[in-house]
């Protein structure tokens, strides 16, 4: 019988904060039809070759990122000289397959589960493989977490304390990560989804319900992350799961992710009332122009309605803004400033626009000739500009206007200032730069240390 390994490579375990639940589908669908199937997950601490070793499988599926593609390509790399037959599949590989096959057998483009399937059934030994999309996404089975090192993930909150999945999370608390819908309807020029030309798909209430029991009967998880692109998509579901949660007793707090304009006061009280704690936003920008740009089809306007409805429904309004847009000025960027400051909200994410390929940022880049030949798929870190996304403002100015932004939400929170400070602890050089840049006005060096003395 064929025996399958599914692995999750890297090296830097700030990304290891949750379980690998692409692989899990996919080794989930393959037991569902028989197939013997293990997980190893590098990012969590395994050593990929001496499991190898122990397994000796048939076949090797590695996924990845773009920013972790070079490891993926080294575990294929070596399990093809090991004898092993490899597949590789995800976002990065599936739209960039032609160069990924020169590090593995075989490149899976598109959802993994019925590929790997055929893969192993029809013996297929090389070249691109893509099949249809699943259509009924309850045909495949929870995540198969039994095959997870689940004791490192649902720690995962002490481990990685400044990890923004987790900050509305008490110290000591059993935390998963659960996936309910995949695909998106909208298509914001920065998204995967832009390429992914798939529909939104859900699992039903009841599934979904199936699925947090049994983390909460097996695992003793305490919360959840609802780490799909938009929880909050349709209201109907969100509200039979929380009725459901509810009806049924399960004790657990959880997070979710939502667009400004998914959700009202209603859904979030509802959701409140079944143990939401914190719902994150993609705020992206405090300037309208800049929000069309990203065809992000929302209005600063909603961005702080959002914040305001969480904050009447006792829930904490968390979220990102991108620094460095296609077209965007100073006096934009300077709007997004101002929304930060204005917005009574405390937890905020600044990324410098990053383009992935296969987006419709990543077009535009190329049309206006801002991709450089030499750049590292790894260095694709969000706090430096590796392709510039903007056209407009130089990088080094971009970068000295996230950190100006990340200044302004720093004053703000006491949970991001505490993080900040371990992080600088970690980067002597950065630590200086930044104290320099504090102490150079002594008003705000006055608001840090009253900041530091709370
Ligand atoms: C949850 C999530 C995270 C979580 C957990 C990641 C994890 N360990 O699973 C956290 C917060 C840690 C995270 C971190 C990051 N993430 Co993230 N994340 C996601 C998110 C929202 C869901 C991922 C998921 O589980 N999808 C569900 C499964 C079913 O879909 P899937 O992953 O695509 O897998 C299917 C296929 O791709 C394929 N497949 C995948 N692997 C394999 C392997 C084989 C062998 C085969 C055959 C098929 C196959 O089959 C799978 C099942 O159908 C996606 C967006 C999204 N909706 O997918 C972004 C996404 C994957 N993340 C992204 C990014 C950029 C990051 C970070 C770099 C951000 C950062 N700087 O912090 C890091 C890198 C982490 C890493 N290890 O690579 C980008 C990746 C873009 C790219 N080109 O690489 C995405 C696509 C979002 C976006 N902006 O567009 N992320």
């Amino acid at each position: 019988m064929t025996k399958v390994a599914l692995v999750n490579p890297g090296k830097d375990c700030r990304y290891a904060a949750t379980e690998p639940l692409s692989l899990g589908y996919i080794a989930s669908y393959l037991e569902k039809h028989g197939i013997e199937v293990v997980i190893i997950d590098e990012l969590a601490g395994q050593n990929v070759k001496t499991e190898i070793e122990k397994l000796r499988p048939d076949i090797v599926g590695v996924t990845a990122t773009s920013l972790f593609i070079s490891d993926a390509y080294r575990v294929t790399e070596m399990c093809r000289k090991m004898g092993v037959l490899t597949v590789i599949g995800g976002v990065h590989v599936s739209i960039l397959p032609e160069e990924a096959l020169k590090h593995s057998d075989i490149v899976v483009k598109g959802e993994g589960e019925i590929a790997m399937l055929d893969i192993i059934r029809n013996n297929i030994k090389s070249g691109i493989v893509f099949r249809p999309y699943i259509k009924n996404i309850d045909d495949v089975p929870p995540p198969a977490r039994h095959l997870m090192r689940m004791d490192f993930y649902i720690n995962a909150r002490d481990k990685f304390p400044d990890s923004y999945l987790f900050h509305f999370i008490p110290p000591h608390t059993k935390t998963a990560s659960i996936f309910t819908s995949r695909g998106c309807p909208f298509s914001c020029i920065f998204c995967h989804n832009s390429w992914r030309g798939i529909p939104w798909r859900f699992n039903a209430p009841e599934r979904v319900i199936l699925e947090i029991e049994q983390l909460v009967r097996v695992y003793g998880v305490e919360a959840l992350f609802f780490i799909e692109d938009n929880f909050f998509t349709n209201k109907a579901r969100v509200q039979k799961i929380c009725n459901l949660i509810k009806n049924k007793g399960i004790n657990i707090i959880w997070a979710a992710n939502s667009r400004v304009d998914s959700i009202d006061l209603e859904i979030l009280q509802t959701a409140k009332d079944a143990g939401c704690r914190e719902v994150i936003f993609g705020f992206e920008s405090g300037s309208q122009r800049i929000l069309d740009v990203l065809n992000k089809k929302t209005t600063v306007e909603q961005n702080k309605r959002a914040i305001q409805l969480c904050n009447k429904a006792g829930v904490i309004p968390a979220g990102s803004v991108m620094i460095g847009n296609p077209t965007e000025t100073i006096e934009d960027i300077r709007a997004t400033q101002q929304f930060l400051r204005e917005s009574d909200i405390k937890s905020v994410g600044v990324s410098i626009t990053t383009p992935f390929p296969g987006t419709k940022l990543w077009n535009w880049c190329e049309e206006q000739k801002l991709i450089p030949s030499n750049f590292k798929w790894s260095d694709f870190t969000f706090d430096k500009v590796v392709i510039p996304a903007c056209n407009t403002i130089s990088p080094r100015e971009i970068e000295k206007l996230f950190t100006e932004t990340i200044d302004i939400v720093l004053e703000k929170s006491p949970f991001s200032f505490s993080k900040f400070l371990i992080q600088n602890f970690k980067n002597p050089k950065q630590a200086i730069i930044t104290i320099f840049r504090i102490f150079k006005n002594p008003a705000r060096a006055l608001r840090y240390i009253k900041r530091i003395i709370k």
